[in-house]
C-alpha cells in the first residue's frame, strides 16, 4: 500500500468500489476524482464472497489504495437489496409506501456494519481521516466508536433525508441519532436535507443543538451541513467538445431533448413521459418535430419496485410513441443499455434541453454535466425538477419544474425548444459559472477540511 502522508491519510468507505480502471456512475466517479487528489484508502464491497471472514482485500494500489470487505451472498441480499434498498432507499426518497422489510435484512445490515468497522479499527492510523459514504454504512461509525476509535469520522449522505413522518416509519428510528452523533460532521447535499437532519435530532431527548448550530449527544459535539457535489466540470467539457459525432437520423430544425438517468422510481420517468406527451398534443401541425432520447441503464433488478418502474416506463414509451409517431418518426427513444461517458457528453452536447425531473433526488449530477458539456456560444436549456437537491444551486438559470404537474410541465418543455438565443445564453453563463466554481474539488476540499477542523473529543463507548 501507498505511504502515509505525515498529517494522516484519508480513508473512504462506500458500498460500491472500482474493480477495473475507469470508475462510472455518480459517486463512484467523484470519490475517485476525490482520492485522485488526496490519495489514501479507499473500501467497498467485494463481489460476493464464500464466507463472511473479516479483514480487507486489497485490489490495487495507484494514486490510492483500493481494498474490499467480505460480502456473502445471504448478505448480498439481506444488506444490499434488503434493508439498504428496499428499506432506507425508498424512505429516504420519501416512498413509506415501497418500503419492505423482510425477516433478517436487518441483522444483515447490522453484521455488514459490524465487519467494515472492524476491518477500519484494524488498520486506521491515529491522524487518519474516515470518510464514510452514504445510507450503506450509518451504523459503521457508532461501532467505530464502541471499539475506542477516536479518529476523526465524516459521513456524506448522497441522498435525500427523509421527512419526521416519513423517518418515523423506520423500524430502528429510535437509534438513528445515536448512529448518527458518533460522527464528527454529517454531510449532506442540501440546507433542505439540513433542516430534516435537525428535525429528527430535535426528537432525541439526549441531543441538544448549541448556539453555533452544532449538536451535543453524549459529552460528543458533532457538526450537521450542507456540502453540495459538484462535477469534474472541466474534464466534462472536454470530452464534450471531443466527443465523436453520432448520425442521430434527425431533420436539422427537429429539437432534440435529452434525459440520462439510472432506471429508478426515483427519477420521474414516468412523469416524464407524460408530461412529454402532453407537450406532444399540444404541438401545432407543421412545427418541428422533437425526439426526446431517454438512457435509463437498468439497476438493482432483483428488488421488485425496480422490475415495476421498468414495466410501467415501457408501457408508457410504447403507447405515446404509438400516438404520436409517424413512418419517420419516433418521437421517444428508450434506451436501457449502458451508454459510453463520451457518447453521454457529446448527446448532452448536441441536446436543446436536458429532462433533469426527478421526484426525489439528492443532487443530481447530469444537470451539472448537461450544463458543463453545452456550447456556451448556442447552449441548450435545463428543465429541473424542484425536488433536485441541484435546484438549490441552480434555480436562477434552470427552468424549474413540479414534475407531478402534467400541463405547466409541458408548457417547460415548450418554451425551452422556443426559447431565443439570447435567454438560453445569459441562463446557462449563470449556471456554467456556479458548475464551474463549485466542481467536484471544491467538494471534496470542503469537506475534508471541514472534517480536519472537528473538534474531535474521543470514543462515544457504550452510549445507545
Ligand atoms: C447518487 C444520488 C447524487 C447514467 N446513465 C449512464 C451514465 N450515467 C451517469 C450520469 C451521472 C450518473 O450516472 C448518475 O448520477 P446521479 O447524480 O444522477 O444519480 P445517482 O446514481 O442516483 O447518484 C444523486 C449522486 O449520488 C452523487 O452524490 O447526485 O442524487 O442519488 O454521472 O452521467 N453514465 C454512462 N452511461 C450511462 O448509460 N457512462
Amino acid at each position: 500500500m501507498a505511504d502515509r502522508p505525515k498529517d494522516g491519510r484519508l480513508i473512504v468507505v462506500s458500498n460500491r468500489i472500482p474493480k477495473g480502471d475507469v470508475p462510472s456512475g455518480g459517486l463512484v466517479f467523484a470519490l475517485h476524482e476525490a482520492l485522485m487528489g488526496a490519495g489514501g484508502l479507499w473500501i467497498g464491497a467485494a463481489d460476493v464472497t464464500e464466507t463472511a471472514e473479516d479483514g480487507l482485500t486489497p485490489i490495487g494500489s495507484d494514486a490510492y489504495d483500493r481494498a474490499t470487505f467480505a460480502l456473502t451472498e445471504a448478505e448480498h441480499e439481506g444488506y444490499y437489496l434488503g434493508y439498504a434498498n428496499s428499506v432506507l432507499w425508498p424512505l429516504f426518497h420519501h416512498r413509506p409506501d415501497l418500503l419492505t422489510f423482510a425477516e433478517g435484512d436487518f441483522d444483515a445490515y447490522v453484521a455488514v456494519n459490524k465487519r467494515v468497522a472492524r476491518a477500519i479499527a484494524k488498520i486506521a492510523g491515529s491522524d487518519d481521516l474516515i470518510w464514510i459514504h452514504d445510507y450503506h454504512f450509518l451504523m459503521v461509525a457508532h461501532e467505530l466508536r464502541a471499539l475506542g476509535v477516536t479518529n476523526r469520522i465524516g459521513l456524506f449522505l448522497h441522498i435525500p433525508f427523509p421527512n419526521p413522518n416519513d423517518i418515523m416509519a423506520l423500524p430502528q428510528v429510535a437509534m438513528l441519532p445515536s448512529w448518527l452523533a458518533a460522527h464528527d460532521v454529517v454531510g449532506v447535499q442540501t440546507r433542505r436535507d439540513v433542516v430534516s437532519v435537525r428535525e429528527t435530532m430535535r426528537h432525541d431527548p439526549k441531543a441538544q443543538i448549541l448556539n453555533d448550530g452544532t449538536w451535543i449527544r453524549d459529552g460528543r459535539t458533532f457538526a450537521v451541513l450542507s456540502f453540495p457535489i459538484g462535477i469534474d466540470a472541466e474534464g466534462f467539457e472536454i470530452a464534450a467538445r471531443e466527443a465523436p459525432t453520432v448520425d442521430l437520423q434527425m431533420a436539422p430544425d427537429a429539437p432534440l431533448l435529452l434525459g440520462v438517468d439510472r432506471l429508478d422510481y426515483s427519477k420521474g420517468l414516468v412523469h416524464r413521459f407524460e408530461a412529454f406527451d402532453a407537450y406532444l398534443s399540444a404541438r401545432k401541425p407543421g412545427m418541428p418535430r422533437p425526439t426526446f432520447i431517454q438512457i435509463a441503464p437498468g439497476s438493482r433488478e432483483d428488488v421488485a419496485a425496480y422490475k415495476e418502474i421498468r414495466e410501467d416506463l415501457e408501457r408508457a414509451a410504447g403507447s405515446i410513441n404509438g400516438a404520436h409517431a409517424d413512418l419517420d418518426w419516433t418521437p421517444i427513444r428508450y434506451i436501457r443499455r449502458h451508454v459510453d461517458r463520451d457518447r453521454i457528453a457529446g448527446l448532452y452536447r448536441r441536446a436543446d434541453a436536458a429532462l433533469v425531473t426527478p421526484l426525489a433526488d439528492g443532487m443530481n449530477l447530469v444537470a451539472k454535466e448537461f450544463v458543463a458539456a453545452q456550447d456556451p456560444d448556442d447552449p441548450g436549456v435545463l428543465i429541473l425538477s424542484h425536488f433536485a437537491g441541484a435546484a438549490e444551486q441552480m434555480e436562477a438559470g434552470a427552468l424549474l419544474v413540479n414534475p407531478f404537474d402534467r400541463a405547466s410541465f409541458a408548457r417547460a418543455i415548450r418554451q425551452a425548444v422556443e426559447m431565443p438565443l439570447e435567454e438560453r445564453k445569459s441562463r446557462h453563463a449563470d449556471l456554467r459559472a456556479g458548475v464551474f466554481a463549485q466542481d467536484i474539488d471544491w467538494w471534496t476540499t470542503n469537506f475534508i477540511d471541514r472534517l480536519r477542523a472537528a473538534p474531535g473529543q474521543g470514543p462515544n463507548r457504550g452510549a445507545a
